[in-house]
């Protein structure tokens, strides 16, 4: 792989030049999907700056809106939507796309582009206030029909993740880095601030096949399975052999525990409850995506009765609880959730 060298003679491939050198690779191959991906590259460039310096100006707060799930929009989310919209509709690629920020499809005006875009333009919400990492989510289908009507193209954004052609994020951490997927493989880059690319950095990223870390939200235990409680119980005996006790970690923003999730192994949860049977994360923008990534890794993601990316989607916003992680402890929460789905 061809790269650049910097001023102190390190020789670091940057993203675009990745992009371009993977676009053979890519079984439609015709420079519109490179395209798009640099354009997610440099929106999430623009969101980097803006949530470096947060804390500094007057951007943090909250408009005063509610999203689709009744939840309050803070300025920043509202700022990554536009600005993932603004990237994405400039190019020509994008015919079609959908924001966890918003409540219908986006259809770009007069674009005759190939690609469907679902992104989840600030996740982790919740941890802006507070410096905790924040993150980006995309999702990216191919288009299948040319109809314009608005029916046609609400059904066009509603396919199953198994038909997703590339997907990523970009986690706003100690770095900021941008991780994605074409379908072959995995490779993640660390932004370098002081020349504003990001850098390859994590190439042929790949799950370790057991982890020590689980993570869930425990705070709702009492409102879990009953299946999910003995999974719990299970990872938190003491077993040399399979590396138990796993130890817990929780940061409340899924591009960040998936992240540790892909790097150290292990496996996130965010099941059903009883007060919200389909749990919380969004199935469109926030699971499909991250089972792509986490699959290509050599992983695996379920609802805890079957493969994420085999759901048939039936709403844009439709939730799904997600298993995922290191593909034996997936199998493991599965079997755990088979024998006891019920809530007592
Ligand atoms: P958000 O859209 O408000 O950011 O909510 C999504 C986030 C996920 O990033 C995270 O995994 C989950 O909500 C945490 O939820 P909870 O606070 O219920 O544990």
């Amino acid at each position: 792989m061809s790269g650049m060298e910097t001023s102190e003679g390190r020789q670091v491939v940057t993203l675009e030049q990745f992009i371009i050198e993977r676009q053979a690779d890519f079984e439609f191959a015709s420079g519109e999907l490179s395209h798009l991906l640099r354009d997610v590259g440099l929106a999430s460039r623009i969101i980097n700056r803006e949530v470096n310096k947060a804390g500094l100006v007057d951007i943090l707060g909250i408009t005063g809106k509610e999203n689709v799930h009744g939840e309050e929009v803070k300025k920043l989310d509202a700022f990554a939507h536009q600005e993932l919209i603004n990237a994405l509709s400039r190019g020509g690629e994008c015919s079609i796309l959908a924001s966890e920020e918003h409540d219908d499809i986006i259809p770009v005006t007069s674009a005759t582009g190939k690609y469907v875009v679902l992104f989840d333009p600030l996740d982790g919400s919740s941890n802006i206030d507070v410096n905790v990492t924040i993150g980006t989510i995309f999702s990216v289908y191919r288009r299948t029909n040319t109809s314009k009507d608005i029916g046609d193209l609400r059904e066009e954004v509603l396919k199953p993740g198994n038909q997703q052609v590339a997907a990523g994020y970009v986690v706003y951490g100690s770095s900021t880095m941008l991780v994605y997927t074409t379908g072959n493989g995995v490779n993640g880059f660390t932004l370098d601030p002081s020349i504003g690319e990001f850098l390859l950095s994590h190439p042929d990223m790949r799950i370790p096949e057991r982890g020590k870390y689980y993570s869930t939200n425990q705070g709702y235990y009492h409102l879990f399975q009953d299946g999910m409680k003995q999974f719990l119980a299970h990872l938190q005996e003491e077993d040399k052999a399979t590396g138990r006790p796993y130890s817990l970690r929780y940061i409340g923003t899924l591009v960040a525990d998936v992240h540790r999730t892909l790097l150290y192994g292990g496996i996130f949860m965010y099941p059903a409850t009883r007060k919200a049977p389909d749990g919380k994360l969004r199935l469109m923008y926030e699971c499909n995506p991250m089972a792509y990534l986490i699959e290509q890794a050599g992983g695996k993601a379920s609802d805890g009765f079957g493969r994420i990316m085999d759901i048939k989607p039936t709403e844009l916003h439709q939730r799904v609880p997600l298993f995922i992680g290191s593909a034996g402890a997936v199998d493991t929460a599965e079997s755990f959730l088979k024998k006891g789905p019920e809530f007592s």
